[in-house]
């Protein structure tokens, strides 16, 4: 098994040196990871149990009677579930700072893209040309909804509503499949709780009855979640536009201030990113020449994409910015923050600052609330200033750096394709995916896992996939291992896309007076992956062709967290054959009906389906034959 290609050696050197125990070590240690939790099969939701599956030993139910189906189903929707809450507690958090402008109290934000949020008002239903406080306060109102309505699509006298965000996002034919399938979901916590319940002992005990819920989990995910927490940034923040930057832990600058932004809620990182700029001075008092604001996981993206903050590093190398000995803070918010950190951090002079709901013992914690956001920002820079002289005099700051152009939002993609037909920005897109210039999309998106052991799965995938012609999206820490890897510059063109692929780019790149497009397109964090909900839909619509007919795929080739599998749900939910690596926890011998209905079954259900490889070769040759397919039924050259 390759050890861990990306990561940079002479750091990792200097971590053992220095006894500095990093996420690799500890994963070794975990070996061998027990079986039942890697295939599914274990339940503990009662303390009957633990009870766990031993097909072999003809073992196939649990002290229950739940059979290894509904314990699987039960995992996967507690896993979604899990998935969901946090993405729609990032997208609330959104929605309360608006209400907060709304009502005067938070002072620090204000609504940078009115014409955005006179949109979604229009969207919504109420086309306000009045003062913007009142569209603010009409979308506020509209979004506490998709938290608060009881009663649902089915209620008794078959009135009732379900999520306006899902309204106003989701395809019409794709509403219609949802409601037939009677998964639209009424609130996004009645669902997770909901969810929540129907998992303990002794309730549903249908697999087919849990995974419809499952996808109905994605959809809450989907539209109160990702959809929510990006319409609504971009409002506060603005829509990203092309940035160029680097990415690789080469950004981090010896003579400056070095400040990480880790996890995923851009509200505080926005002014981390701020206060750096007007702090500028005290860091120059210190000795310093400036602050430099480096960006880690998803966090890290909404600052690239709108600032073109240089991304240090994905998940897996989330503690080697504190090894090089020369970062004095790193400011986490929620999600994804390895509680190791502290103890890496206590090796070295590094402050962790918890800010929310990611608290770590020994870090120091800054509460960081809307209503005090300048106050603590910058109290959380002045800490990390002042903390420059007690850097210690080993420090290693890789060289490898990689450049970049990010800042692919859908309105972004319209408007670089614009430049080559005005009046009709997606025909030229269109048009070459029509007659096979570009033969599909592939949303490669997700976390990288450590489990893989470094092994570059998602990076030898995306080659094989842009060889083919196959024009690839990225989110999320994907996208920085692609970046890192070289495949968002230009020049990625050249040297890994197919020649049809590299035509069609090189023709928007020129009109743009870019020598060409990279073949990868960074769309952002996980939480923009509504970003390419938005795109696909727009094909759709155009096309006349329901989701599940396009010549399209979507894959975490090295997911972990329960988000990307709630994600990775969605998609499947919006019809879109998904491929997961690692394998999903359903493999327990005897779940032979979760197992056939997600890589069989749905595909006439949804239109999405499972698709399974566990190598990059294995991975790319299911994506292409199944694009290949949906080429094929459309009657698209091959
Ligand atoms: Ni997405 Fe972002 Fe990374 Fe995975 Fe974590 S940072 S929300 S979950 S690990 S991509
Ligand atoms: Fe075992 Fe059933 Fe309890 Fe799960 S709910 S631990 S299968 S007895």
């Amino acid at each position: 098994m390759p050890k861990n290609t990306f990561v940079n050696k002479r750091l990792l050197e200097k971590a053992k040196k220095e006894n500095v125990e990093l996420i690799f070590d500890r994963f070794e240690k975990q070996q061998p990871q027990c079986p039942w939790g890697l295939d599914g099969g274990c339940c503990k939701n009662c303390f009957q149990g633990p009870c766990r599956i031993i097909s072999n030993k003809g073992v196939v139910k649990g002290i229950c009677g739940a059979t290894s189906d509904v314990i699987v189903a039960r995992n996967l929707l507690r896993m979604c579930a899990a998935g969901a809450s946090s993405h729609v507690d990032h997208a609330r958090e959104v929605v309360l700072t608006l209400d907060a402008i709304v009502h005067g109290k938070a002072p620090g934000y204000r609504i940078k893209d009115k014409a955005k949020l006179r949109a979604i008002a229009k969207a919504l239903g109420k086309p306000y040309k009045g003062p913007i406080k009142k569209v603010a306060e009409f979308v506020v109102k509209e979004a506490l909804e998709d938290f608060r309505r009881q009663h649902g699509v089915f209620h008794i006298k078959g009135e009732g509503e379900y999520l306006n965000w899902l309204k106003i996002n989701a395809t019409k034919e794709r509403q219609e499949t949802w409601k037939k399938l009677r998964i639209l979901p009424i609130n996004a916590d009645l669902e997770i709780s909901r969810a929540q319940h129907v998992t303990t002992i002794g309730n549903d005990a249908d697999p087919v009855s849990l995974l419809l819920q499952t996808l109905k989990i994605g959809l809450v995910d989907g539209y109160a979640g990702l959809h929510l927490a990006t319409n609504l940034q971009d409002v506060l923040f603005g829509v990203p536009t092309l940035v160029k930057s680097e990415v690789n832990l080469g950004v981090m600058k010896e003579d400056y201030v070095n400040i990480a932004v880790h996890g995923h809620v851009p509200l505080l990182s926005e002014k981390i990113v701020e206060w750096a700029k007007k702090l500028e001075k005290e860091a120059k008092k210190v000795g310093a020449k400036g602050i430099n604001v480096i960006g880690v996981c998803c966090t890290g993206h909404e600052v690239l994409m709108r600032h073109g903050i240089p991304h240090a590093t994905h998940i897996i190398e989330s503690e080697l910015p504190i090894v090089t000995g020369a970062l004095e803070a790193m400011v986490v918010d929620t999600q994804c923050i390895y509680p190791s950190l502290q103890d890496v951090a206590s090796c070295y002079h590094t402050k962790i600052i918890t800010t929310m709901i990611a608290k770590i013992p020994g870090a120091v914690h800054i509460p960081f609330k809307v209503e005090n956001a300048d106050k603590a920002a910058r109290q959380i820079v002045l800490e990390a200033v002042n903390n420059f002289k007690n850097r210690g005099k080993n420090i290693l700051i890789p060289k490898e750096k990689t450049e970049l152009i990010a800042g692919f939002s859908v309105e972004t993609i319209l408007s670089v394709l614009s430049k080559l037909n005005k009046k009709d920005p997606l025909k030229p897109l269109i048009d070459n995916i029509i007659n096979g210039n570009i033969l599909g999309i592939v949303a490669v998106v997700g976390c990288r896992n450590v489990k893989l052991r470094g092994e570059k799965f998602a990076e030898k995938m995306i080659k094989i996939l842009l060889k083919n012609n196959v024009l690839v999206v990225a989110t999320g820490c994907i996208a920085h291992a692609a970046a890192q890897e070289g495949l968002m510059r230009p020049e990625a063109t050249e040297r890994f896309a197919g020649k049809t692929l590299k035509a069609v780019l090189t023709a928007i790149g020129k009109a743009n007076g870019l020598p060409c497009i990279p073949p990868v397109l960074h769309m952002g964090s996980c939480v923009d992956n509504s970003r390419i909900e938005v795109l696909i839909n727009t094909i759709a619509n155009k096309l006349k062709v329901p989701i599940p007919k396009l010549p399209i795929a979507a894959s975490a080739p090295e997911w972990m967290t329960e988000k990307a599998l709630s994600i990775g749900i969605w998609a499947l939910a919006l019809g879109i054959a998904t491929h997961f690596n690692p394998i999903p926890p359903i493999t327990t011998s005897s779940a032979e009906v979760v197992r056939k209905i997600l890589t069989q079954d749905l595909e006439s259900i949804t239109g999405g389906k499972l698709l399974l490889g566990t190598t990059p070769e294995d991975a790319a040759k299911v994506i292409l034959e199944h694009i290949k397919k949906r080429r094929k039924e459309l009657g698209l050259k091959q």
